[in-house]
């Protein structure tokens, strides 16, 4: 069987940790494509020289020219601007907005039978707009933010009972902005709900909400120390996950920024929400019962995300 395809469009610190995750577990054969000539080919040689002392069989590829993404199995797009401290997610709309329309042609000529994954932030605009874009099928275009989201929850909450990352899973819903839904009902340690563990005195409320206030500021805190760029490795590893469930129709349950018509009461809007994501791209949309605090939140993140859409309209006519 030929190796997969995956194309990372957008070859910059989240891009280059995709090339090399990928690379690692032999995900397929990799183009990194960047506006930035020299970049991509550089990131692509350094890699595919890490090759022979790890072991892994990948040919990697760096372009500037989106023939070389044709084909693709899998297409994961970083490309545009991430933040800056003091700078919302929100502020990148009108740059990245344009850079998706470009990706978003691109795709379309050169890989329509992909899966793509959206990372540019803010993401739930942008993934609405790069599927606008590219015209391909709404179940095959998904963002990623929930499986970070999500995985810095799982790490704050397995610090503070102080057992295996490993056994804790966790939910975090909604938009990806200081609206999301950390949902502390569905997230367990080994099956056990965090309330029960709270009632058993191996947490309080106070030090649950502290987390849940950490948790939605997560990318900030990082923006705030790195000063010069936002977090890559664990977005990198996140989005590799999805990557992995589809490649490998793992079938996986993965909190992700899917197209709603009509779940939770939403009607075309991307919206962070369980998955499963398999060959079939979103093989379904898990609807699970938000009620009191969660759902209030939910409503008030999916008003932000249809902000911003309406936001995406006023700056280019053609999305109406
Ligand atoms: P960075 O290292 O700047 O890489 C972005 C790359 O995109 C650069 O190499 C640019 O040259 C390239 N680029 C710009 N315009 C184009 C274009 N038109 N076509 C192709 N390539 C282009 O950023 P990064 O990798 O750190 O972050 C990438 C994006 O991910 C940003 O928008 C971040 O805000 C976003 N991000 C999202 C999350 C989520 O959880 C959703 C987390 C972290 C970062």
């Amino acid at each position: 069987m030929a190796r997969k395809k995956i194309a990372l469009i957008g070859s910059g610190m989240i891009g280059g940790t995709l090339a090399h995750l990928a690379a690692m577990k032999e995900l397929g054969d990799i183009v990194l494509f960047d506006i930035a000539e020299g970049i991509p080919q550089g990131k692509a040689l350094d890699l595919a020289q890490s090759g022979p002392v790890e072991g892994f069989d990948a040919n990697l590829k760096g372009a500037n020219s989106y023939e070389d993404i044709a084909g693709a199995d899998v297409c994961i797009v970083t490309a545009g601007i991430p933040r800056k401290p003091g700078m919302s997610r929100d502020d990148l709309l009108g740059i990245n907005l344009k850079v998706m329309k470009a990706v978003g042609e691109g795709i379309a000529q050169y890989a329509p039978d992909a899966f793509v994954i959206c990372i540019t932030n803010p993401l739930d605009a942008m993934v609405w707009a790069l599927r606008e874009f590219s015209g391909l099928p709404h179940q095959k275009v998904v963002g990623m933010a929930g499986v970070l989201d999500s995985a810095r929850f799982r790490h704050f909450l397995a610090e503070e009972f102080q057992v295996s990352v490993e056994d804790v899973t966790a939910f975090v819903l909604g938009g990806h902005g200081d609206t999301m839904v950390p949902v502390i009902e569905y997230s367990t340690v080994a099956g056990i709900p965090v309330p029960d563990l709270i009632k058993m005195g191996w947490s309080t409320q106070e030090r649950i909400d502290a987390i849940v206030a950490r948790t939605r500021s997560g990318g900030g805190e990082i923006v705030g120390l790195l000063k010069t760029g936002s977090a890559f490795y664990a977005p990198a590893t996140s989005a590799i996950a999805m990557a992995e469930s589809y490649l490998k129709d793992k079938k996986r349950l993965l909190p992700c920024a899917a197209h709603l018509t009509g779940q939770y009461g939403v009607d075309d809007l991307y919206v962070g929400v369980p998955i499963v994501i398999g060959a079939g791209g979103v093989e379904r949309i898990v609807e699970i019962e938000l009620k009191g605090e969660a759902k209030a939140n939910f409503d008030t993140s999916v008003a932000a995300v249809k902000e911003l859409l309406v936001a995406c309209k006023g700056i280019d006519g053609s999305l109406g």
